[in-house]
């Protein structure tokens, strides 16, 4: 965090002040974490701190310390307008974009509150007094590690912010294994284990807790893996029908292309999921290299993310957004080469 960035925070926190935190709608393992870990550091420092959700978080992260209090924006409305409106600090972590918040998007627009953004997307929009943004980090959770050194509070450390902060900076990593990892990363999940972050817990408690529905499901899924050697590409498709029979719950499909990119030559990856109930495809783009998955799903899918991870959309059937992803890789195909 640059050194102006760090004067306009310290000053906003000089006193005592109400905070909200805020992370992205579909909350992952990172904006759960991160935003869990601040508004334990915001409390801790004196100031009265909520964290808000746009929608509810995956149950695989239910267990983490003081999970129990964020406020669900979407089933607890009134509660969460009135912390937006009373916050005179809003907090918005592991997003880019106000849009991201979902239907939270016009109340954090209407608040008089300040903004700090804290965020490794790429382009962020603007709308922070205090923006903390930096493409290169881990995590988010990472960030939150470095903004307390920033501000001389890495000694206010506990278990509990550990855990949290271990948590994110796991999840997004892969257990450490993304590019985006580095010795820096590695130097601070020391000193979280040694603030008694248990590491092989907490893998048990994110990673082990799978369904034998999700595991079926993670069969088809698998059957369904198609494989585009000429483009070094693999995808795997998932109907609705398919995640009707197998209960589909949110999150259930969590991980799944990456299967596809751990076949061998494989640079690109994608998993198209059928949403019936919203009429579009959901998309998740996974590459390794130099080949960005963040510009290919800004150009064509009303997406975005990082290099080698990101997220889309289609309007059409899921066949047709096959048919139409398939049609575009001849574009591709220098770069998906040169790429493996
Ligand atoms: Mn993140």
């Amino acid at each position: 965090m640059n050194s102006e960035t760090t004067e306009i925070v310290k000053k906003l926190l000089e006193s005592p002040k109400r905070a909200v935190v805020v992370g992205h709608k579909n909350p992952d393992g990172d904006a759960v974490g991160s935003c869990l870990a601040l508004s334990f550091i915001l409390n801790r420092l004196g100031h009265k701190s909520d964290v808000i959700m746009p929608n509810d978080f995956p149950d695989f992260l239910k267990w983490l310390p003081g999970s129990e209090d964020i406020v669900i924006h979407d089933k607890d409305t009134d509660k969460s307008m009135t912390l937006i409106n009373e916050a005179e600090i809003v907090f918005t972590l592991d997003f880019n974009a106000l849009d991201r918040t979902g239907d939270m998007q016009q109340f954090l627009e209407d608040s008089t509150a300040k903004f700090v953004l804290i965020d490794h997307h790429q382009e962020p929009d603007s709308y922070a007094v205090a923006s903390y943004s930096d493409t290169s980090m881990s995590s988010t959770s990472e960030m939150i590690y470095h903004f307390l050194e920033a501000l001389d509070e890495i000694g206010i450390l506990c278990v509990e912010v550990a855990t949290h902060l271990y948590t994110g900076i796991m999840t997004d990593t892969g257990s450490f294994r993304f590019p985006s990892t580095t010795a820096t990363t590695h130097r601070v999940i020391a000193h979280l284990i040694e603030m008694g972050a248990n590491n092989s817990e907490i893998h048990q408690n994110v990673y082990d807790t799978n369904t034998p529905d999700r595991l079926r499901l993670l069969g088809v899924a698998l059957k369904n893996l198609t494989i585009l050697s000429e483009y070094n590409t693999a995808y795997i498709t998932l109907t609705q029908k398919e995640l009707d029979t197998h209960n589909f719950r949110r999150g259930d499909t969590e991980g799944f292309v990456n299967y596809a990119l751990s076949v061998t030559g494989i640079v690109f990856a994608v998993i198209f999921i059928e949403n019936k109930q919203d009429k579009l495809v959901k998309m998740s783009f996974r590459s390794k290299g130099n080949f960005s998955v963040n510009e290919f799903a800004r150009e064509y899918y009303n997406g975005g993310g990082h290099i080698n991870a990101a997220g889309g959309r289609s309007n059409q059937p899921l066949s047709k957004t096959v048919t139409e992803f398939i049609s575009i890789l001849p574009n591709y195909k220098k770069a998906l080469t040169d790429a493996s």
